[in-house]
Parts: structure tokens; sequence; C-alpha cells
């Protein structure tokens, strides 16, 4: 008796997840100025002065906010950049990074 072969008719497919994209975050502080605070953005994040100038003032305004987001690498490179460029002004500014949901 012949043997009946059946292929499987879909191949399996290797699920590829996508990299999770980290935020870059701006905390307030009592001392940085805000002009600098504006500079930094233009700078690092390549925002207009008045997208920079809006991330200033709700960080100023509620304690933090988002910046951008980038891959991983990415964010944590342009969060350091920008921290170190206050720290070399004698400033406190934070940026952080946190991983999106
Ligand atoms: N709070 C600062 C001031 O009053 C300005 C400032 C805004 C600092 C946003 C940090 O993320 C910041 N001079």
């Amino acid at each position: 008796m012949e043997e009946i072969v059946t292929k499987p008719t879909t191949k399996p497919q290797l699920k590829v997840e996508r990299p999770r994209l980290h935020k870059v975050i701006l905390l307030n502080d009592d001392y940085t100025p805000r002009d600098f605070v504006v500079t930094v953005l233009k700078a690092e994040f390549r925002m207009s002065e008045s997208q920079a100038a809006r991330v200033m003032t709700t960080a100023h305004q509620r304690g933090a906010c988002v910046v951008a987001v980038f891959t991983k690498d990415v964010a944590e490179d342009k969060a350091t950049n920008a921290t170190d460029a206050a720290r070399k002004q004698g400033y406190p500014l934070l940026f952080t990074t946190e991983p999106e949901e």
C-alpha cells in the first residue's frame, strides 16, 4: 500500500520581535537656567526653538517630560551627552532613559 505524504502548506515563520524603543526623559531641577535647557535640547535632539521651549516648560511645570524615543543605544548616548554638556557648565540638569511599554 502506498503512503500518502502531505507537505505542510505554510512554512513555519520565525517570529522576529521589533526592538523596544527607549524614552529620553528630561527632569526638572531648581538651578539650571531655562535658556540653557532649551539650548541643549536644540543641540542634542535637533529641536526647533519652539519645540525645545515647549518640552522645557513641560518639564519645569510637571517635573519631567519625554523628549523623544530612540533605540536603546541611541537614547542612552543622547541622554549621556546632554547631561554631560550641563555638567561641563556646572548645572545639575539630568536626562534619563526608560523602555517604552
Ligand atoms: N526649573 C528651572 C528654573 O526655574 C528650569 C528648568 C526647566 C530646569 C526644565 C530643568 O528640565 C528642566 N531655572
